[in-house]
């Protein structure tokens, strides 16, 4: 089982997905997600220069080895164009190894350890109710758990709202294709005094209206330093968050200690970590509750189960990065994973839009609130690369935000 074609295909149905498409010369085909959002090109070349040539001619049923020969062999480690570059490859193979067994992979990686996954999805809105509506749209969608992301008085347009990037002029959906095409990226507002302010009163309203059982989730973008995130954590806890997300920059572990010491809202981090040793020091001193990394983000399904397993022994559990712009692909990879391991939190779901699921056969159910990847052999994933190749690639970037005195901030 060799593999005899490698390509790599650059589509833009909403957004932009590269996928890596192996065939075996025994016409076995393996899918991979390469996709990072807003350096797509980055990865193509990665892989086309530097990835493809190695793999022609070598054995598709050697995953692990494959994986451990990019990731040593390439002497320079880590990195999200690295790492984006060495899941495809890993998620393409495991692709293969699960059409050659004809079985899923998630049979593959030690069978079901539950009917489904649950789903949560991105409710946002500019004022209160909006943002019900939102809440309610998604409900009806079946959702059984959402993230709540608002607007902040005084600030114009932050990221994460879907009605204010529409009177931006982008799109309803905020993250369909923009955060937006163009060839520089759209700025936007930020005053974390203002949101902590603002924040509390929101999930208060929340609760008073839909009650106190449905999981809500929030998303802090790294926008706050530790104490900031202390003093959140603290604020929310009467209306129990599922989880409080990427409230510090995700570079520095350490900071979390600080921020676990003042709160008992669960905390989760690592949709933008490429490695098991950026969650560390989150895993072993359990300074975290989730695990947010994704499968295309973190080297693929290979490293996905390894990190899910050492956080198993710390009572941490998971919580993939689902966004739109991890393409079918690299979704189905996680789904996999998240039906077998045992430590499963949760599933970030948004739907793709209709062009993608054209382009990205899938396998794939969403049933009131639950996932699952279906049973087909392989991911369950199959691309139309004739309709692929009806949407070439547009430039398109995530926005940036400023201070009111012009400082660049995290977002
Ligand atoms: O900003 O997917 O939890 N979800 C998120 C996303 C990310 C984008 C980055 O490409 O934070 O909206
Ligand atoms: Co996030």
């Amino acid at each position: 089982m060799k593999i005899e074609r490698a390509e790599v295909i650059v589509t833009s149905p909403n957004r932009n997905f590269v996928t890596l498409r192996l065939q075996t010369d025994d016409g076995l085909v393996g899918l991979g997600d390469a996709t990072l959002n807003g350096r797509e090109l980055a990865v193509v070349a990665y892989l086309k220069e530097h990835v493809v040539p190695l793999l022609l001619g070598t054995d598709a049923s050697r995953i692990e080895d494959t994986w451990q020969f990019l990731y040593r062999g390439a002497y320079w480690r880590r990195g999200p164009v690295t790492m984006a570059a060495i899941a495809a490859v890993d998620m393409a193979l495991w692709d293969i190894k699960g059409k050659a067994a004809n079985m899923p992979v998630y049979q593959l990686l030690g069978g079901a350890s539950r009917d489904g996954l649950m789903a949560y999805g991105h409710a946002s809105g500019p004022d209160l109710p909006s943002l019900f509506d939102s809440i309610r749209e998604h409900q009806e969608m079946g959702y059984r758990s959402i993230r709540v992301q608002t607007g902040v008085p005084g600030l114009r347009a932050i990221y994460g709202i879907a009605a204010q990037s529409a009177l931006d002029g982008g799109e309803e959906r905020y993250d369909h294709e923009p955060a937006r095409r163009g060839a520089y990226p759209t700025q936007e507002d930020w005053d974390t005094r203002a949101y902590l302010r603002h924040l509390p009163t929101v999930f208060e309203a929340v609760r008073n209206e839909f009650g106190p059982s449905m999981p809500l989730l929030h998303d802090g973008h790294h926008r706050m330093t530790p104490i900031q995130a202390a003093k959140l954590g603290k604020a929310l806890e009467p209306y129990d968050l599922f989880w409080l997300e990427d409230c510090t920059p995700a570079e520095n572990q350490e900071a979390l200690r600080l921020v676990r010491q003042h709160t008992t809202t669960p905390l989760a981090i690592g949709e933008v970590f490429n490695t098991i040793w950026d969650f560390q020091t989150l895993i072993t001193e359990q300074l975290i509750d989730y695990v947010r990394a994704a499968s295309t983000h973190f080297g693929g399904i290979s490293p996905l189960k390894k990190v899910m397993d050492f956080a198993a022994q710390y009572q941490i559990k998971s919580g993939c990065h689902g966004p739109t712009d991890i393409s079918p692909v690299g979704f189905a990879a996680q789904l996999h994973v998240g039906l077998a391991i045992h430590n499963f939190g949760i599933q970030e779901y948004m739907p793709h839009g209709a062009r993608t699921n054209a382009t990205f056969k899938q396998s794939m159910t969403f049933e009131n609130g639950m996932l699952h990847p279906g049973d087909n052999p392989g991911l369950g994933v199959e691309l139309d690369v004739d309709e692929a190749g009806k949407y070439p690639y547009e430039q398109a970037y995530l926005p940036f935000n400023r201070l009111a005195d012009g400082t660049i901030h995290d977002w």
